[in-house]
């Protein structure tokens, strides 16, 4: 028996190094249908961030006869950082210190690499830093992989990944000591769809896990 909708409205950042697939991936949640289909036409247009970009992603979700109606407002700043030293277009500190007064707490943050690009995976820990001050103890984290449909190229094994998760869960208690979240991890091709219905469920029970004040 239906126990009627819930609606949620959550917060969402994606930060990662350049040219990861931050902003392929949220072009393409954008999109209605989902699945079987090539998404290079959308990916192969899109140029660098060089500004805060924001998009609107609603998701819906039945769980014990209830239904989740959950709109995800997923912001993407530029990957570029500030100790990469190039002025010709605007780092990701820039785009915080210019939006400073509009970011707010996230109910989830995606940390974005490419499985054959061990750099952006290494990298993620200094972005753990560069966020943790838009986290709340309910925050969630998910260390996505992009790219999976280059698989054989891939330079990070399913283990290191593993550890990754262990490593983050460990760092961020210690900079969010009352931190009751999770930190998951999940693999995506932006350019063939693989996993991003999973990526959207998993986005849903986020922000309703954030939002409700739920434990682990
Ligand atoms: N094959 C493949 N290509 C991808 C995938 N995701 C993104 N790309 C490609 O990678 C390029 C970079 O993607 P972007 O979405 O611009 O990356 P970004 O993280 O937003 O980069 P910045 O804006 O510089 O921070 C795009 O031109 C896409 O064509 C993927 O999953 N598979
Ligand atoms: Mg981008």
């Amino acid at each position: 028996m239906s126990q009627g909708i819930k609606k949620y409205t959550g917060f969402v950042l994606s930060v990662g190094n350049g040219a990861v697939g931050k902003t392929s991936l949220s072009r393409i949640l954008d999109q209605h249908t989902l699945g079987g289909c090539s998404y290079s036409e959308i990916i192969g247009s899109i140029k660098k961030t060089k500004n805060l970009e924001f998009d609107f992603i609603p998701i819906k979700m039945a769980k014990n006869g209830t239904e989740y109606r959950v709109l995800v407002q997923l912001l993407v700043p530029p990957g570029q950082k500030e100790s990469e030293g190039d002025r010709s277009s605007r780092s990701f500190e820039d785009i915080i210190r210019i939006y400073d007064f509009y970011i707010q707490k996230f109910d989830v943050i995606l940390f974005m690499y490419r499985i054959n690009d061990p750099i952006t995976f290494f990298d993620l820990d200094q972005w753990v830093e560069k966020v943790i001050r838009f986290c709340t103890p309910s925050t969630n984290f998910l260390l996505l992989g992009t790219h999976s449909d280059q698989i054989r190229s891939r330079q990070i094994s399913p283990d290191q990944v593993e550890a990754g998760v262990a490593h983050f869960n460990q760092k961020i208690t210690k900079l969010l000591p009352n931190w009751r979240g999770f930190c998951h991890r999940l693999e995506i091709s932006n350019l063939t769809g693989e996993n991003l219905k999973e990526l959207k469920m998993y986005l849903a029970y986020s922000i309703i896990h954030s939002q409700s004040g739920l434990s682990n």
